[in-house]
């Protein structure tokens, strides 16, 4: 199984014993050292450097959305999705703030990523950028748990490399936000200068924050960032693209997933009563190799006696 796959030369350097390792230790969310960390964020840059800004997924594939540091709830769904690389997963940002684990859920991510390139996808989020991460929670998280930046400096340098938006069979267009006025065609995705911090604003700020609306064309967002879409566009989108719908995440919604502009549009949201106080149900969709699109939905694990509070947290919804 796991042992089957062929090894890449970053896994070669990073050693693939090593990794496994790391990735159960984190599985029971003990973090890595520093110095771990700098090697897994070496080879994670030489991984994600190659993939396209569209990254093309293979079905079956099980897609995912926000998990925001909830790491308990994480490996719960790892239990009712299967556990990588015996499931492929293709995950949509927003892996830290919020929860109190953002540093073990981004580094197993990440070191699954590594192990497995090539059945873990791990596209970018908001929260994945220098300016988000710093005021909600992965900041004073990594303070807290390391004593000093270094840990979130290599991550976020991380994050630049991430790649924006995802493929599953040429069919089903993956991302965090959602769509912008200057983007029309994945071509024009494929060719943003994408490895940088994020801009604070045009198309790759866009595809970060944006959010379908229940409207017609296009208006600003009430976050401040990106924009609200209508049913139209998200029709015209697919139809240029030859897509079946977009999949994204970015909301907290209260089932787990919620389908919107006409079946064009769903948004899957993967912590389950996020931050620990919504009370929403999580959700994964799986996609088999006949397009077929499944929902699970799941609920939040039992909190841990030990878990703690390691900052407050911003008090408004709009990340
Ligand atoms: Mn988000």
């Amino acid at each position: 199984m796991a042992s089957s796959y062929p090894m890449t030369s970053a896994e070669q350097k990073a050693g693939r014993g090593e990794l496994e390792g790391w990735i159960e230790q984190l599985m029971e969310c003990q973090k890595l050292t520093e110095a771990q960390v700098k090697v897994l964020c070496d080879k994670a840059k030489e991984i994600l450097v190659n993939e396209s800004n569209v990254r093309e997924v293979r079905s079956p594939v099980t897609v995912c959305g926000d998990i925001h540091g909830q790491m308990y709830d994480l490996l719960e769904l790892f239990r009712i999705g299967g556990q990588p690389p015996d499931t492929n997963y293709l995950f949509m940002g927003d892996y830290v703030d919020r929860g109190y684990y953002s540093v073990e859920v981004i580094s197993l991510l990440v070191a699954l990523k590594v192990r497995y390139p090539d059945r873990v996808t791990i596209l970018r989020g908001n929260h994945e950028t220098r300016m988000t991460s710093q005021v909600y929670g992965f900041y004073d998280e990594v303070m807290c748990k390391y004593g000093n930046p270094n840990v979130w400096k290599m991550f976020t340098e991380v994050f630049d490399y991430l790649p924006v938006t995802g493929l599953v069979d040429g069919k089903v267009f993956c991302l965090h936000g959602g769509l912008s006025p200057s983007i029309d065609s994945l071509d024009h995705i494929r060719a943003i200068d994408r490895i940088q911090e994020a801009p604070i604003e045009g198309p790759m700020n866009d595809l970060l924050w944006s959010d379908p609306e229940d409207m017609m064309g296009w208006r600003p967002s009430p976050r401040g960032a990106g924009h609200l879409f209508g049913a139209d566009i998200s029709e015209a989108f697919n139809h240029t693209n030859n897509l079946s719908f977009v999949a994204r995440a970015h909301q907290p919604v209260h089932d787990g997933y919620q389908w919107c502009h006409n079946k064009q549009v769903v948004t899957t949201f993967s912590a389950p009563n996020y931050m620990y106080r919504l009370g929403n149900s999580a959700a994964i969709l799986q996609i088999d190799e006949a397009m077929h699109s499944t929902f699970i939905r799941f609920d939040a694990a039992p909190r841990k006696p030990n878990e703690g509070r390691p900052h407050s947290f911003p008090d408004h919804m709009y990340f």
